[in-house]
């Protein structure tokens, strides 16, 4: 515990100096507003048992068979529905309002940072508020293609029968704002990593573009491929919200 308040400190301090703060953050970031993650120990990847998850998301296979996707993407939805900001989404929110922070790059498609108030988001892997279908590029607002969601096992356009995809980036699809990503990166004087194992890329390439200080806040492993491990001033393995919680007794900006 008392490791846990001297790296709070030095994360407060490390804040105080900075001026032009970046997060990416990863699904560990919403895991407490009760949202699984996929490669954590209690992640979708291992609840969904079944071989190769990645399947899931793998747009090549959804094209041959989108069932899939939708059998995970139901549990999701309603994972989503019942989920709120937790303290960390509103502690960034605060940095952004005091101006200390350039924008939140997210690898979550929750929405979960915008509703706790940032506005400066960039949804790299897309999100979950709009879909089109796949053959004629019809668009379906959110409840329209959560209601058929929930009524078909595959959801299907009026107009032409294709089937309809939510704009969530899947695996070999390119993803969104990505070079002002890299931009907002190099601008930024302190770089946080935030309940990310940094294994997806391009999202896990982000921080190498950094010339300021790194600091990782994730339970469990991290990926060190991509990782400018030399600019890593603070690795955090802890709980989130209790990092920052921790973190904001020092700085009260919540
Ligand atoms: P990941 O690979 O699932 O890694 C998440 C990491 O967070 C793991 O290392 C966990 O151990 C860690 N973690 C989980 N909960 C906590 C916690 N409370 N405190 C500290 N650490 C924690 O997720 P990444 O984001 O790195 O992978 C990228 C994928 C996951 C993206 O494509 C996302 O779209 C996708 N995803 C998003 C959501 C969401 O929108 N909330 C949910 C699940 C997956």
């Amino acid at each position: 515990m008392k490791a846990l308040q001297q790296e709070a400190s030095q994360c407060a301090e490390m804040i105080k100096k900075a001026n032009a703060i970046v997060l990416l953050s990863g699904a560990g970031m919403s895991t407490n507003a009760g949202i699984p993650d996929f490669r954590g120990p209690q992640g979708l990847y291992k609840r969904a048992g079944i071989p190769d998850p990645e399947r899931i998301f793998d747009i090549e296979y959804f094209y041959r068979d989108p069932s899939l996707f939708y059998s995970f993407h139901r549990e999701l939805l309603k994972a989503l529905d019942a989920a709120k900001p937790t303290f960390a989404h509103f502690f960034f929110a605060a940095l952004e309002k005091k101006g200390k922070l350039l924008g939140v790059i997210t690898q979550n498609i929750d929405a979960l940072h915008q509703r706790a108030g940032s506005h400066k988001v960039y949804e790299i892997h897309g999100g979950i508020w709009e879909s089109h279908c796949t053959k004629c590029g019809k668009s379906f607002d959110y409840e329209t293609s959560k209601r058929m969601t929930f009524e078909k096992e595959i959801p299907r356009c009026d107009n032409c029968g294709g089937v309809i995809k939510p704009d969530i980036v899947f695996f070999g699809e390119p993803v969104k704002h990505i070079d002002e990503c890299f931009e907002l990166a190099r601008k930024a004087d302190l770089f946080f990593v935030v309940g990310s194992s940094l294994v997806v890329t391009p999202a896990a390439m982000i921080p190498s573009a950094t010339s300021g200080e790194i600091v990782v806040v994730n339970k469990g492993e991290v990926s060190e491929f991509y990782l400018p491990s030399s600019r890593v001033a603070l690795r955090v393995d802890a709980d989130i919200d209790e990092f920052f919680r921790s973190v904001n007794e020092e700085l009260k900006l919540l």
